[in-house]
């Protein structure tokens, strides 16, 4: 096993000489991501607002002449080999070599000679937090292969193969935020996204002159079907769409919202629909406002956030729900469920010196209602995808 209090690129790096003996050619970063708001908008064309994570996934990799791909992780301290068949066809690879099998497939789709490799990968991501574990694995493992190959692809469409390694070869129906986040997103500043082009604008998210901080506090609620819930949001979001006769959910707008959900007749579609455009607006909102320096001003908006998707959207859970609460009456200026849900994890603004007594009134809470422990850490918006040096 590796040793956990050496930093993640020297662990990759370590491991790499470990199975493989000599020196990596190179060390690629890419970072686990929070939402600041707009949950449940991406694959309704909609718009997100995410930023990076100082926590990263980290590969060392080099080139190999076979098609072969061999990959050790130190999460399972396991090492897989694949070769050209089993990139021929999505799905061949299972469990979390899927992830890396899935990437060589998609950029074999797109075209590209994929190089063969060996790869160790290390990770401060935690998996099942709602962090986005997966997107930075694909992240850093196509970053790699493209550098190793010399491969062109532009990084504004870098996200569409991460993601179709997911949607396709591993099988999740996620949106474009989470690879999109991970890969486009730069330090201080949050990733303004429109979803339905792809288009993006960094926004300056400057917690420290604020005198701010964001709290990322982990549920460590256990997992409770988030994958069939998820499509079944999913689906709801496009029954929803397809009755009111538009593309998607981003084509309603909030004016038009009361008219819209008048022509629907299923309750829980109305619920749903008005989760999604509401919270599109949330995001324009919070953009408009941090491009006014307000930071401050956002946490309204972030709470209204979480009403909705507990609510309207019903993609929380008990814990998650505690949290939130107890951030907010310790103190929190807004605080809100970030990801997919069911689970995961709860961010909190709040003025920086309270966080250790927003951290101490969540644990309180907690132990009050019985539940394990929550993780608790403040992390500011961190770089994108990279080389390392
Ligand atoms: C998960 C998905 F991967 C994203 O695409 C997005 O839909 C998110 O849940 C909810 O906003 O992270």
């Amino acid at each position: 096993m590796t040793d956990p209090t050496r930093a993640v690129e020297d662990r990759a790096a370590a491991g790499f000489t470990t199975r493989y003996g000599g020196q990596a050619a190179g060390r690629w970063a890419a970072p686990g991501r929070v939402n600041l708001i707009g949950e449940h908008t991406d694959y309704n064309e909609g718009f997100v607002l995410p930023f990076a994570l100082p926590l990263r996934t980290v590969v060392a990799a080099d080139r190999q002449d076979a098609e072969q791909w061999t990959v050790w992780s130190e999460l399972s301290d396991e090492t897989i080999t694949f070769g050209a068949d089993d990139v021929a066809e999505a799905g061949r690879v299972t469990g979390w070599g899927a992830y890396v099998a899935g990437v060589v497939w998609a950029l074999r789709e797109a075209g590209h000679r994929v190089p063969g490799a060996r790869l160790a990968i290390a990770s401060d991501v935690p998996l099942g937090s709602g962090l986005s574990s997966s997107a930075a694995l694909e992240s850093a493992v196509l970053a790699a292969l493209l550098d190793l190959g010399g491969l062109e692809l532009p990084a504004e469409l870098q996200p569409r193969v991460a993601q179709r390694a997911e949607n396709v070869y591993v099988g999740a129906p996620t949106g474009i935020m989470d690879q999109s986040a991970v890969i486009r997103c730069r330090a201080g500043h949050a990733l303004f996204l429109d979803c339905r082009d792809e288009s993006v604008e960094q926004i300056p998210f400057d917690l420290d002159a604020a005198g701010l901080a964001v709290l990322v506090i982990d549920s460590r609620a256990p997992h409770r079907h988030a994958d069939g819930e998820y499509a079944a949001r999913r689906r709801s979001c496009e029954a929803g769409a397809s009755a009111l006769g538009v593309p998607a959910l981003r084509d309603v707008g909030v004016d038009q919202l009361d008219t819209a959900l008048a022509q629907l007749d299923d309750e829980e579609t109305r619920r749903r629909v008005r989760h999604v455009v509401t919270e599109d607006q949330r995001v324009l909102d919070t953009v408009a406002l941090l491009r006014a320096a307000r930071v401050r001003d956002i946490g309204p908006l972030l709470t209204a956030s979480h009403v909705s998707m507990r609510d309207d959207f019903e993609i929380t859970v008990p814990e998650i729900d505690t949290a939130v609460e107890a951030a907010l009456a310790a103190g929190a200026l807004g605080a809100r469920m970030t990801g997919g849900g069911f689970g995961g994890c709860v961010l909190a603004l709040i003025e920086a010196d309270r966080a250790d007594e927003v951290t101490a009134a969540v644990e309180a809470a907690y132990a009050e209602r019985g539940f394990t422990a929550p993780g608790t850490v403040t992390v500011l918006p961190s770089p994108g995808a990279t080389r390392l040096p």
